[in-house]
This record gives C-alpha cells, sequence and structure tokens, in this order.
C-alpha cells in the first residue's frame, strides 16, 4: 500500500552572517535527497529551508561591515538561495526569520508559554557565546593560556549580566526524559540522543529567553524593551512556515509536527532539548524525529576562516558536477558521522562508482540495443535462473532503500544500489551478450532486455540523489514521463519490448583532473 500521508522535513535556518560553505550544501543535499525520495515514494511531503537572520552574531557583523543587520541578512541570504537553486535542492518554501509571518507566529508562542506561567522577568549574569548565540555554565567552560575562556564548542565566551525573561526549562527535566525513553528515535544517531539524555539528567537551569543589550530581534509582547532570544525565534522557524499557529485552516496546517528536523550536531541540545519543552510548555505536538548529521571535514581538519580552508560549494559543483558532488557527499560519509572529503576521493569515487559503474552499464547494455535490436527494446524471452535472479535483486531495491532511508542511512540506501550495479556488471559480463550475436540472438536479447531493466529501476531509485542525471538515464531507457516514480519501480513498470530507443550519450563522464 502507498503511503500518500503528509511527510514534513527541515534542515536547520542557517546564519546568514556570511556565505553558505560546504557544510551547509552538505545538510541541504541530504535534505533534500530525504524529501526527493518520500515524494516519489507517494508521500505529501513538505520541505523547508531557510535563513536565521536575528541575534547579536548578525548585528556584531554588520555592524564590523558597516551596514544594517537587515542590509547584511538581504545581502547573504541572496546567497543561500541560489545556492539551493545550484544544488538542485526541492524546497517547497524558504523562510526567513525577518518576515511577518514569523513575527507573528514567534508572538504567539511566546504568549502560549507565558500562559502556561513558564516565563518570568528576573536578571541573568553568566556566560554567554555570541558564535554560538548560547548560554552555557561556567562548569561548561574553559580558561586556556591565551586569556581567553571558551566554551564547550571551542568558542569564545562572554560575561552577561542584563535584565531578562526566563523560561522555566527546570520543570521539563522530566517530561523531557520521559520523553527520550518513551520514544528512543526522538533523538538521532543513538550515540546524540545518550549526550542528550545525560546532558538533562544532569539537571537543567532555567533558561534566559529575552535580551535587553542589542535589539536585533523580535520583540517579547508587552516589553518591547525585550527581544527574544535568538533560539526561541528560530526555532519556532519550523512551525511558522506551517500556518499552524497562524493560519491553522491554511493548505500547510496539516504538516506539523514535522517529521524530522535534520540538523548538524553542534546544535542538537537546543533542538532535542529546548525546542521540546517550549512546545510542551505551549500545548503543541512535538516533531517526530530530530536527527543531526555529523560534520564535514577537509582532509580530515576542520573548516575555519584562519585555516584558509572553507571551500564554496559552488567551486565543487563547478569542478565536479552537481550529481557527482551530490553522489560523492552522499555515499561517502557514514550519515550521522562526521566525514572527510578531499579532491583525489571524489575524483576516484566519480570514477569507480559513476563512470564505470553505472555509466558504463548503461551504455554498453544500450548501445548494443540500438545496434543490434532495430534501435527497440528487445523482446525478453524465457528467464533463466540468472536472469530471475538479477531481476529479483533489482525488484528488491524498492523495500531495502526504503528502510535505510527511513532510518537516515542514506549512504546505506547509495551501497545497495550501487551494488546491484556491480551485480549486473558481473551479470552482463557472464553472460557476454556479444558473443550470443551470432549463435542466439534471442537470448542476446533477453540478456539485452534484463540489463537495460535493471538500469531503469536503478535510474529511478537515484532520482533523490542525483535528479538531473537520473532523468537523463530514464531518457534513455525512455521511460515514459508518468512511470518515473516508485509506483513504477519492480512489475508494475517494465520496460516495454518495441519501445524505440535513441543512441544513448555519456551520462556520467569519466574525471580527468586538468593538467597542473
Ligand atoms: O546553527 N559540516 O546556523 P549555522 C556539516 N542558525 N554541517 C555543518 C558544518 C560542517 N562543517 N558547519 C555547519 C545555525 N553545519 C542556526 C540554526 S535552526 C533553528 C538554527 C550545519 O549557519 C550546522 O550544524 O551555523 C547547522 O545544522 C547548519 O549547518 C546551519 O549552521
Amino acid at each position: 500500500m502507498t503511503d500518500t500521508s503528509p511527510f514534513y522535513i527541515t534542515t536547520a535556518i542557517s546564519y546568514p552572517n556570511g556565505k553558505p560553505h560546504i557544510g551547509h550544501a552538505y545538510e541541504l543535499i541530504a535534505t533534500d535527497a530525504v524529501a526527493r525520495y518520500q515524494r516519489l515514494d507517494g508521500r505529501d511531503v513538505f520541505f523547508l529551508t531557510g535563513t536565521d537572520e536575528h541575534g547579536q552574531k548578525m548585528q556584531q557583523t554588520a555592524r564590523k561591515e558597516g551596514i544594517s543587520a537587515q542590509e547584511l541578512a538581504d545581502r547573504n541570504t541572496a546567497e543561500f538561495q541560489n545556492m539551493a537553486v545550484l544544488l538542485n535542492a526541492s524546497n517547497d518554501d524558504f523562510i526567513r526569520t525577518t518576515e511577518k509571518r514569523h513575527h507573528e507566529a514567534c508572538q504567539v508562542i511566546w504568549n502560549r508559554m507565558a500562559d502556561a506561567g513558564d516565563i518570568y522577568k528576573d536578571s541573568y549574569s553568566g556566560w554567554y557565546s555570541v558564535r554560538d548565540e548560547a548560554y552555557y555554565q561556567e562548569g561548561e567552560t574553559e580558561l586556556r593560556n591565551d586569556g581567553v575562556r571558551y566554551g564547550p564548542q571551542g568558542t569564545p565566551v562572554e560575561w552577561v549580566e542584563e535584565e531578562s525573561y526566563f523560561f522555566r526549562l527546570s520543570n521539563y527535566q522530566d517530561r523531557l526524559l520521559a520523553l527520550y525513553e518513551a520514544q528512543p528515535d526522538f533523538v538521532g544517531p543513538a550515540e546524540r540522543r545518550n549526550e542528550v539524555a545525560s546532558f538533562v539528567r544532569s539537571g537543567l537551569k532555567d533558561l534566559s529567553v529575552s535580551r535587553t543589550t542589542f535589539d536585533w530581534g523580535i520583540k517579547v509582547p508587552n516589553d518591547p524593551a525585550h527581544i527574544m532570544y535568538v533560539w526561541v525565534d528560530a526555532l519556532t522557524n519550523y512551525i511558522t512556515a506551517t500556518g499552524y499557529l497562524t493560519d491553522p485552516e491554511g493548505p500547510r496546517a496539516k504538516y506539523w509536527p514535522a517529521d524530522i528536523h535534520m540538523i548538524g550536531k553542534d546544535i542538537i541540545r537546543f533542538h532535542a532539548v529546548y525546542w521540546p519543552a517550549f512546545l510542551m510548555s505551549a500545548g503543541l505536538p512535538l516533531p517526530k524525529r530530530v536527527f543531526a548529521h555529523g560534520f564535514l571535514l577537509n582532509k580530515g581538519e576542520k573548516m575555519s576562516k584562519s585555516l584558509g580552508n572553507v571551500v564554496d560549494p559552488a567551486n565543487l559543483v563547478e569542478h565536479f558536477g552537481l550529481d557527482q558532488i551530490r553522489y560523492v557527499l552522499l555515499r561517502e560519509v557514514s550519515f550521522g558521522q562526521d566525514g572527510s572529503y578531499s579532491e583525489e576521493g571524489i575524483a576516484t569515487r566519480i570514477n569507480s562508482d559513476l563512470a564505470n559503474g553505472i555509466g558504463n552499464l548503461a551504455s554498453r547494455s544500450l548501445s548494443m540495443i540500438v545496434k543490434n535490436c532495430d534501435g527497440r527494446i528487445p523482446a525478453c524471452g524465457p528467464l533463466t535462473e540468472a536472469d530471475r535472479t538479477m531481476l529479483a535483486s533489482a525488484d528488491a531495491l524498492h523495500a531495502v532503500t526504503r528502510d535505510e532511508m527511513g532510518k537516515l542511512m542514506i549512504h546505506r540506501a547509495l551501497a545497495a544500489i550501487i551494488a546491484v550495479v556491480s551485480e549486473a556488471d558481473r551479470y552482463f559480463a557472464g553472460e557476454a551478450p556479444w558473443a550470443l550475436k551470432k549463435t542466439d540472438p534471442e537470448r542476446m536479447g533477453t540478456v539485452l532486455y534484463v540489463t537495460a531493466e535493471v538500469v531503469r529501476q536503478i535510474a529511478i531509485l537515484l532520482q533523490p540523489f542525483m535528479p538531473a542525471s537520473s532523468a537523463k538515464l530514464l531518457d534513455l531507457v525512455a521511460a515514459p514521463a508518468d512511470k518515473r516514480d516508485f509506483a513504477a519501480l519492480g512489475e508494475a513498470g517494465r520496460l516495454v519490448s518495441g519501445t524505440p530507443l535513441e543512441a544513448p550519450s555519456p551520462v556520467f563522464p569519466r574525471y580527468v583532473a586538468p593538467e597542473a
């Protein structure tokens, strides 16, 4: 049975205090692959990304550049929007936290938390990291030899003392622990859940949720000297975009609660502790899953402006090709773990899996059909044991990848697809259709039919990961436009003998490094 229910997936919303980097691109590509997978599998998908435009970091950066925070946000948000187009992201909306709809939703959520008795006024004194936009306990910080105090993510912290509203986070400790217990999938991967649970078990203090020493943010209702802590504002974006709070009869309200918040491991605390506590307080349904991917490292090193190894995704895409980059990042990195990549590694993967793998399989089998079968998909004669085994492996991929993608084991879904490409290579070599041309042309036709049918299914399944290249592969096997979703996998969409094919053009060229 096809599941056509709503499926809502989000990326984190990025700070537009600079241009997007490869870490942002990675998160968007992975989330896009999941969104596309679910869409092709029949779900009613809403995929959201956007920018987190308020806060002290934005204001400080703007000041350094001598422009207003709004100007900085406008300039860099355009870069993030361009990146989404460049990466062929299929997001259904792009939210900016400076939009009116978002201000409204934040006021609603604040009032609901206040009505629940969870907001009170006091004064805050403690450590704050502007780069993380996070408050830290003294015990989480460390004074280093350079005389600077650093937070747990290695960013400098400063002492803050100001009047502030607080959220009664301490009241939610037991409910949060009960949540992690009752829904072990709420936080993934498992090591992150353990980290979050032990943070909560160690004791939660009330959280400062407003600031008074700068003004770039959303005003607290009825107390305009206070602006909301940027994370209250930022997290609310996920619900703003659905209209659940502000337009409950609207077309997108059905998408809340979200199925997946895809985020990086550095912001798990906000999503797995603060966010569910805010929602519980406001009496709102909780997202089903928060999944933290790892960090992308450049040749094993963290990217940083000071190391000068920050990679612009546009350069990588221009150099290697978009689908190639999408594929390599998702295949190479165990999703949920940190991943290291290098230009050599990307080139090797492109050549082994794409050029020599699926590209070669498609071009060898389809060009034989064009040359030897009158340019038409041949008849499929009686099937041998080998043919049946081959088709069964391709037919099984839908269930296998559905399971892996459901668990967000994106790399394993891809590995399963590529394993069938390798199996098809062995099948093709073993059946040697070129040798059958003279001796048994009918049998040759059957082998070519089976191989082309495997190519068809592989192409359908690769669409979430490499949308444009997969479409080209599907053109090569003349798959009709209405037979490209997952309902056309397996027997339901088998190639039709007699369908004319064009001579195949290469979809995945070999990568050759430019002369130094
Ligand atoms: O954290 N590798 O924004 P952000 C992989 N505005 N992912 C990375 C990465 C890397 N090297 N560097 C960053 C924020 N990311 C907040 C989010 S959500 C309500 C607010 C990921 O621009 C990071 O983990 O610093 C996060 O998920 C996303 O990029 C945006 O990071």
